[in-house]
C-alpha cells in the first residue's frame, strides 16, 4: 500500500482528509532532475517477482497532482547486475521546467524531481563544498545553512613516524580528511586534486561564478581554487628537502567514531621504513598535481604558482634516482595503504603535466619514450582511478597540444573508440549505466563517475551527443535512478542515503549526515562485517549495498570519489 493519510485539516467544523501517495522505490528517477533539452528516462521495477509489468505512466505536478505528460512504459528487460526486471519510462519529449513526479497507476508515485537549465547547480555547490567540510588543521563551520555542522581545530599535533626517516616537529596543517577516517594520503589526495583542477581548467567559466561560501570567498579568487589550495598546501608540506614526497600523514591506527577535534592520536608523517623513505607513486602524483597548479594559479597568485612549479621539478628530479619505491604500511601502522605495485603510470602523468606547463623538451622526451606502454590504459573498461592514472597522462598530452602528431593521434583514436564502446554499452544497459560486471569494486559509484569523466574528455576531443548523454546517465544512476531508488549523495534529493561511514556524520549528534558526499556504492567484496552479516554472498553484485554506518566497504565516502562527480557537475553547469 502506498497510501498514507497526508494531512487532516478542519474546515468549518468538518474534518477533510487529504490522501496523498507516498513515493515508492519501484519508480526510479534522478531525484535532482533533468536538463530541459536532454533525454529524460525513469525506470520502473515491479517489487514482487509475481507483479505484472505495467503499460503507462504520467508526469505530474506536486501542486494539484495534475498530469502534464503521459507515455508508455517499455517492455521489461532483466538486468543481470541486480536481477531487476526493468521497464523504462521515456519522457524526453516533455521539456517544461518545474517540479514534477512520475506516477504509475496502481503502483504509486516517484520522489519529486526538477526540470530546469540550472538543475545541477546546487548539486555542484554541495559536492564541491564538501571538501571544505573535510578540511583538516582548522576549525570548520558550514554556517547558517547547515546549523551545527562544525568542528574545532583538528590534527595539528604532528611529528614523524619512525618509518619516515626523520625526527622532530612537522608542521601539521591543511589538507582534506581522506574519507570517513581522518588520514591524509598523497596518492589519493593527488588524483583528487588533479581531477578538481581539471574541472577548473575545462569548465572554469561556470565554476568561477559560483561562490562556495568559504572563509576565503571574499579574496577575489575563484572559490574552487580557494578550496583546492587547502589541499595543495598540505601536499607541499609533505615534500622532503631532497624533493621526495612522503606517502601519508595519519595516526598509526584509525581512531574511534569521534569528531576530528576529539581525535588526540598524533597525526604523523609515515614513510616506507627504509631509505629513501619517500615513495615514488606519491612523489610522481605530487609532481603532476603541482605542475597543474603552477599553470592554474599563475593568473591569481604568481608567487604561489612558482612555488608549485619548483616543487614539481624537485619531485621530478628525485624520481630520476628513485623511480620505483613502492609503499606498504610499515610495522605498527594500520591506516589506509594506497599501495601500488607500479609507479610508471604516475611518472608518465608527471611528465605529461610538466610538459604541458613548461614545454621543456626533457618532459616530452620522457613522455614519448613511454606513452606506448600505456596506450591501452585508455579503453572501454577501467577508467582512471587512484592506482592507474595513465589515462590522465595521455589525455593531458592531447589537451595541452603536446607536440608529437603521431602520439596525439594515437591517443585521440583510443579515446574516441573507448567512448564509442562505453556510450553504446551504457545505452544498452537496462539501468543505462556504464558499469560492467567487474566494475562492482570498493568505490563502484566512483567508477561510474569516472566513466562519465572519461566520456566528457572524449567529448572535449570530439563533441558527441552520445558521449554527453551517457555521461549524464551515470549521474542519474548516482542521484536515484538505481535499484535502491536512493540518491547516493548526502542531503541531495528527497530520498538520499543517510548513514555514511563518515566519522563526523556519525559523531555530531545531528540527524542528517554532512552534505554533498558520495557513497562508495555496491561492492560484492563485502570486506566489512556489517555487509557480511546483512548480505548473503549470492546477492547480485549491483545489490551489494546497505545504508549502514559500519559498512565501510560499500558506504564510506572519499575525496577521490567525490572528485569525478564534481567534474561532471561542473560540466553540466
Ligand atoms: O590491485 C588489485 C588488482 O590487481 C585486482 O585486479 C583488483 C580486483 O578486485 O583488485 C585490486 O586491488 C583492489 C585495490 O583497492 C586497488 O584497486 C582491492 O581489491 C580493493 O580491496 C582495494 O580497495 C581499496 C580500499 O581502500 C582497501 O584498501 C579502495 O580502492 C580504496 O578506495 C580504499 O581506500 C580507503 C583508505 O584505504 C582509507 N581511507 C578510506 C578509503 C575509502 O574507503
Ligand atoms: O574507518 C575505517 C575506514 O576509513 C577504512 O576504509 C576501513 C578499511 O581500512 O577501516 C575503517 O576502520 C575500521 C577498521 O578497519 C577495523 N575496525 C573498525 C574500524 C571502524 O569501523
Ligand atoms: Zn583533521
Amino acid at each position: 500500500m502506498n497510501l498514507r493519510v497526508f494531512s487532516a485539516c478542519l474546515l468549518g467544523g468538518f474534518s477533510l482528509q487529504v490522501f496523498a501517495q507516498s513515493p515508492t522505490i519501484a519508480i526510479k528517477v534522478d531525484q535532482v532532475g533533468y536538463l530541459p533539452a536532454a533525454p529524460k528516462l525513469a525506470m520502473f521495477v515491479p517489487q514482487a517477482a509475481s507483479a505484472a509489468p505495467r503499460k503507462a505512466f504520467s508526469i505530474r505536478k506536486p501542486e494539484g497532482n495534475s498530469a502534464v505528460f503521459s507515455g508508455s512504459l517499455s517492455d521489461p528487460v532483466l538486468d543481470s547486475d541486480t536481477n531487476d526486471s526493468v521497464q523504462i519510462a521515456d519522457f524526453s519529449e516533455f521539456k517544461q521546467t518545474g517540479n514534477f513526479y512520475l506516477q504509475i497507476d496502481g503502483v504509486g508515485r516517484s520522489w519529486n524531481f526538477r526540470i530546469a537549465p540550472d538543475v545541477f547547480k546546487r548539486a555542484y555547490y554541495l559536492t564541491m563544498r564538501s571538501y571544505y567540510g573535510q578540511r583538516c588543521g582548522t576549525e570548520v563551520n558550514l554556517g547558517s545553512e547547515f546549523p551545527g555542522y562544525r568542528h574545532g581545530i583538528c590534527h595539528v599535533k604532528g611529528g614523524f613516524d619512525p618509518s619516515a626517516g626523520k625526527a622532530g616537529d612537522h608542521a601539521s596543517a591543511y589538507g582534506w580528511h581522506d574519507a570517513g577516517d581522518y588520514g591524509r594520503y598523497v596518492v589519493n589526495g593527488g588524483i583528487t586534486t588533479g581531477t578538481l583542477l581539471w574541472a577548473w581548467e575545462l569548465y572554469g567559466d561556470s565554476a568561477d561564478k559560483l561562490s562556495l561560501n568559504l572563509p576565503e570567498s571574499a579574496n577575489g579568487q575563484p572559490d574552487i581554487l580557494n578550496e583546492i589550495r587547502w589541499n595543495l598546501e598540505w601536499m607541499l608540506s609533505m615534500q622532503d628537502s631532497d624533493g621526495g614526497v612522503w606517502h601519508k600523514q595519519t595516526s598509526d591506527h584509525f581512531c574511534a567514531f569521534i569528531m576530528p577535534d576529539r581525535d588526540t592520536l598524533p597525526s604523523v608523517v609515515v614513510g616506507t621504513g627504509a631509505a629513501p623513505f619517500k615513495s615514488s607513486c606519491a612523489t610522481a602524483d605530487f609532481a603532476a598535481v603541482m605542475a597543474i597548479a603552477a599553470r592554474d594559479y599563475r593568473r591569481f597568485d604568481a608567487t604561489f604558482a612558482k612555488r608549485c612549479l619548483q616543487a614539481a621539478t624537485q619531485a621530478w628530479a628525485w624520481l630520476k634516482n628513485n623511480p620505483n619505491v613502492t609503499f606498504k604500511n610499515p610495522p605498527g601502522v594500520s591506516t589506509g595503504d594506497y599501495g601500488d605495485r607500479s609507479c610508471g603510470d604516475e611518472e608518465l602523468w608527471a611528465a605529461a603535466e610538466l610538459l604541458r606547463t613548461t614545454k621543456q623538451p626533457e618532459f616530452g622526451q620522457y613522455f614519448l619514450a613511454h606513452y606506448r606502454e600505456y596506450l591501452d590504459s585508455v579503453r572501454p573498461v577501467n577508467p582512471q582511478s587512484w592506482p592507474m592514472v595513465a589515462p590522465l597522462a595521455l589525455y593531458t598530452y592531447v589537451l595541452g597540444n603536446g607536440g608529437d602528431k603521431e602520439a596525439a593521434e594515437a591517443i585521440r583514436q583510443k579515446t574516441l573508440a573507448a567512448a564509442d564502446a562505453i556510450a553504446l554499452r551504457t545505452h544498452q544497459h537496462p539501468y543505462r549505466i556504464s558499469l560492467t560486471a567487474s566494475d562492482y569494486v570498493w568505490g563502484s559509484n566512483a567508477v561510474a563517475a569516472n566513466y562519465s569523466m572519461q566520456l566528457l574528455i572524449a567529448n572535449r576531443f570530439q563533441p558527441n551527443t552520445q558521449y554527453r548523454n551517457a555521461a549524464m546517465d551515470n549521474l542519474h544512476y548516482l542521484l536515484g535512478r538505481n535499484s535502491f531508488s536512493l540518491s547516493w549523495v548526502t542531503q541531495l534529493g528527497e530520498n538520499a542515503f543517510r548513514h555514511p561511514h563518515h566519522r563526523p556524520s556519525a559523531a555530531d549528534g545531528l540527524d542528517l549526515p554532512w552534505p554533498g558526499l558520495l557513497s562508495g556504492g555496491p561492492n560484492p567484496g563485502r570486506q566489512d562485517s556489517v555487509m557480511k552479516k546483512l548480505l548473503s554472498p549470492d546477492t547480485p553484485r549491483g545489490k551489494m549495498y546497505v545504508d549502514q554506518t559500519g559498512a565501510y566497504a560499500c558506504n564510506e565516502v572519499a575525496i577521490n570519489w567525490n572528485a569525478p562527480l564534481v567534474f561532471v557537475l561542473a560540466f553540466l553547469n
